[in-house]
């Protein structure tokens, strides 16, 4: 182009910086990209926030790393005399460090870290660096599993045996009820918020879980208005109404849940042929045919009952004779009835402070507005009962008959690729075991994630073995997680530490490396379907860089590939040739790489959208579900096996005022969180037009909490709990009830555009909420640490000393 000829330009293209990945079209003049638009002819465009309307600054940022960097000073030195060095030398130190610890100490003793795709672009790389995982022998990623995904993904996988409801997305198109417990998608899923007023307006009924007054709560049909953390014993009432009521879906029930299957009143084991006979098959379950008054059989294996499901008892209690005498016996569903009956409402208001009456109105609501579409995330993942919680409402899904329905929590279709993470053989050698398996066996270990906590132990303690390296793809481990000072510590015992970023975090200033990455508007990412609905499904885009890396920062990507070459694991990442990759990942499809490079919008994939895929049959036999006995399990023996409730039960949440009176005297507030409508997590605070409506970390407090503690609007004050101190501005919101706090976490980084400070990540001066919270107390099968749930005390900052 001549000089002096402006020049625009206009790219279809979606903004990576969260989950959302709205469709927008990006505009580039004289060479550079100066805005980010909503494109409303993409599935996932119908608007942008604040963040990705501020998309430009973030690329253009001033502080953004360039070069590799190394460590030339010792670690807790103020100084770490980073210096500037190549990619070439980064990445064979990178592959000299971690080839040596793996062959002292096996490749187990790397771990993995990663920004959570829901927070970052990340999700380009994802699948990559698994990949590179396996390949190298490490099944240790530590992400946030257990704090953002083990609702979603694995605590209902009890149930379903499948990811409800982050796999199985609400069908908000086709919803009668939509019910969004500890979720915000105003905040966090921009494209769900716009979905969900789309079927609002077409009649569609809200019900909203969740301690505040969100935006979605202002509008539902129902706000419960939950105590932190008691989430359960609300979902249990709300099941409990439903069944006493008769609002349940009794054929689905009994043909698709273990409900008519009966549960030995002494063992609490499913019983089995074995049971009714010497020499019987142990693999067969029993049920009561309620026609014929006499047990009746079930084989998973084939997904059939010896009589039509129709007879099936779903209640009651039966006697069962067996070669070693009679056995008491209860359905499945009755003991799951009886728990869900434990609660009613009366009850459900005295623990989680919901009114009687909402609860029955809202049980109500469920039922006659069905099918019903959830969503859960992080109001219920950070819980020290985060499994039981998802599995109690996940019971709502099963009582509406919703999985799978239309309108009710759809896995949709998905353009064909392979699963490029996990389709290379893991490292032979000597099967390397997750750090938390023994502790935890059924936790996030057992799919490859690690929790903070397992690994600062591993690290710290080598415990149940030595930690000794770490390849962090972002993640800002000790802003984000609690027991945030012996984190540092464990980062800093490190043999060697390579951490990835766009920008300096107080995590990465542990680091041994340091390498500048290229953000999401800087880089090319393939991205096959955008989850919402079947039209985003079909939608296959091949995200077109925008503007150039600062210097010379690479996509996650394109380390992870440079790496696995210089670690001799070429073979499986066609040598570093990122365009065979995706031509990999696009040959199921058919489609072309060289086209999709050419129109930045997309292809669209024509999918059939298939419901109730659970009752199709392969071979004569019903799919049904990934489960042990090929049903929802309403009941799970695997629990039991664990020495787990095998229903879901109520627990108060573990640092809270019943279970902790001695605490709550000198804590007596119930402290929460929620995420920033305008930054990500720990990051943004530093985008001038982002910052500037939001200069200080807030905590949000009842005007007569405020009152009693002489703090007013505005006021600096201290956020204490018995592990740290931090300080925060207050903000009076009257709708939350007395006693509940809601504060903010990912405070560290300056905007000396705007005037806004930067606060010490370490001490109590400073803004870190997760020096709050500890990793003491946590949910026993997954590890979940219960930021969304603990105690305080709040005082005005100079009261407790200093501002
Ligand atoms: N703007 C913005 N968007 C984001 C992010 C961000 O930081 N900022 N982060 C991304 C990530 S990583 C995630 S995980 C998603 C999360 O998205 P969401 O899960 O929607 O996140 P939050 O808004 O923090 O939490 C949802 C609600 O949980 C409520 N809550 C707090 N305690 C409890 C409780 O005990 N019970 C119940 N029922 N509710 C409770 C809060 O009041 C809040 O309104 O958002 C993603 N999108
Ligand atoms: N108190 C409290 N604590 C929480 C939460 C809460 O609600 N309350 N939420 C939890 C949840 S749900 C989550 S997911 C975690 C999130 O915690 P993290 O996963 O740590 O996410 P962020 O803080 O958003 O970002 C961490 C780093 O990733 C970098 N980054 C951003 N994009 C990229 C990229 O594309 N590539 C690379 N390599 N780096 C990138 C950022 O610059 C930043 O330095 O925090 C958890 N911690
Ligand atoms: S919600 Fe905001 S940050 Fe997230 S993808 Fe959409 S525009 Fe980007
Ligand atoms: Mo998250």
């Amino acid at each position: 182009m001549a000089p002096g000829h402006p020049t625009s330009e206009r790219v279809p293209t979606y903004c990576a910086l969260c989950v959302s990945r709205c469709g927008a079209i990006a505009t580039i003049e004289d060479g550079r990209f100066v805005r980010l638009d909503p494109d409303p002819s993409h599935p996932t465009g119908q608007a942008l926030c604040a963040k990705g309307r501020a998309a430009p600054e973030l690329v253009h940022h001033r502080d953004r790393l360039k070069y590799p960097l190394k460590r030339t000073r010792p670690k807790g030195d103020p100084d770490p005399g980073w210096q500037r060095i190549g990619w070439d030398e980064a990445l064979e130190l990178t592959a000299s460090r971690l080839g040596a610890l793996a062959a002292e100490s096996g490749p187990e003793s790397v771990a993995f870290s990663l920004v959570s795709p829901s927070t970052s672009a990340s999700d380009d790389s994802m699948a990559w660096v698994e990949r590179l995982m396996r390949a190298f022998g490490s099944p240790n990623l530590v992400g946030a599993m257990e704090l953002c995904g083990w609702g979603r993904y694995f605590a209902t996988g009890f149930t379903f045996g499948a990811p409800v409801p982050g796999k199985y997305l609400p069908d908000l198109e086709n919803a009668g009820c939509i019910l969004f417990w500890g979720y915000n998608p105003n905040h966090a899923r921009l494209a769900h918020a716009t979905a969900t007023l789309a079927a609002q307006k077409r009649g569609a009924r809200l019900v909203v879980v969740d301690p505040r007054r969100t935006e979605p709560a202002r509008r539902a049909d129902a706000w419960l208005q939950v105590r932190p953390g008691t989430d359960a014993a609300l979902a249990l009432g709300l099941a409990g109404v439903m069944i006493e009521r008769g609002w349940f879906d009794e054929p689905f029930v009994r043909e698709w849940t273990n409900g008519p299957l009966l549960v030995r009143s002494d063992t609490g084991r499913l019983l089995t042929d074995a049971d009714v006979s010497e020499g019987g098959d142990a693999g067969r379950h029993v049920a009561w045919d309620r026609a014929a008054g006499r047990p009746t059989g079930y084989d998973p294996r084939r997904g059939r009952y010896d009589v039509d499901p129709t007879d099936l008892a779903l209640s009651g209690e039966h006697t069962a004779r067996t070669w070693k005498g009679d056995v008491r016996c209860r359905t499945a569903f009755d003991l799951a009835a009886a728990r869900c009956r434990a609660y009613p409402p009366e009850r459900v208001e005295a623990i989680t402070g919901v009114p009687r009456a909402e609860v029955e109105r809202s049980a109500r609501l469920l039922w006659e507005s069905r099918p019903l579409a959830y969503y859960a995330w992080s109001g219920v993942e950070m819980q020290t009962s985060s499994t039981q919680i998802a599995r109690a409402i996940a019971q709502l899904s099963v009582l509406t008959g919703s999985l799978d329905a239309r309108g009710g929590n759809v896995l949709f279709p998905a353009v064909a690729s392979p699963a490029v993470g996990s389709e290379v053989p893991a490292r032979p050698a000597r099967p390397a075991v997750g750090l938390g398996v023994a502790d935890r066996p059924l936790g996030p270990a057992r799919w490859g994630f690690a929790t903070t906590d397992e690994l600062y132990r591993g690290i710290l303690e080598r415990e149940p073995y030595a930690v000794r390296g770490l390849v962090g793809f972002g993640s800002n481990l000790l802003l984000s997680h609690g027991d945030v000072l012996r984190g540092r510590g464990a980062l800093a015992a490190l043999d060697f530490y390579v951490h990835a970023d766009l920008f300096m975090n107080p995590t990465a200033e542990l680091a041994d490396l340091v390498l500048p990455v290229a953000s999401g508007f800087e880089r090319e990412a393939l991205k096959l379907g955008f989850e919402v609905s079947p039209e985003a499904q079909s939608l296959v885009q091949l995200r077109r860089p925008v503007a150039a890396p600062p210097g010379e920062a690479r996509s996650d990507t394109r380390i992870v590939f440079d790496l696995a070459v210089a670690l001799g694991l070429g073979e499986h990442f066609w040598n570093g040739d990122l365009d065979a990759a995706h031509r990999h990942q696009l040959a199921p499809s058919g489609l072309s790489l060289e086209w999709l490079r050419a129109h930045p919008e997309g292809a669209r994939v024509a999918l059939e959208t298939r419901y109730r895929k659970f009752a199709e049959t392969a071979g004569g036999v019903p799919l049904g579900f990934g489960t042990p006995t090929r049903k929802i399990e309403l009941y799970s023996e695997t629990l039991l096996a664990h020495g787990q409730p095998p229903l879901p039960e109520y627990q108060e949440p573990q640092v809270g005022p019943v279970s902790r009176p001695d605490l709550a005297e000198r804590y007596p507030l119930v402290l929460t969180c929620a995420k920033h409508t305008l930054f990500c997590e720990s990051q943004h605070r530093a985008l001038p037009s982002l910052r500037r409506k939001a200069m200080d970390p807030e905590v949000e407090l009842h005007p007569v909490a405020a009152a009693e503690r002489g703090i007013a609007a505005g006021d600096w004050v201290r956020i204490e709990t018995p592990e740290g101190r931090v300080r925060a501005r207050a903000r009076l919101n009257d709708t939350l009830q007395p006693d509940v706090v809601c504060g903010q976490h990912g405070w560290w980084q300056p905007c000396p555009e705007v005037g806004a400070p930067g606060y010490e990540p370490f001490g109590p001066d400073g803004a870190n909420f997760n020096l709050l919270i500890g990793n003491a107390a946590i949910d026993p099968i997954s590890g979940s640490v219960p930021h969304r749930a603990y105690l305080c005390e709040i005082r005005r900052a100079e009261e407790a000393g200093g501002r």
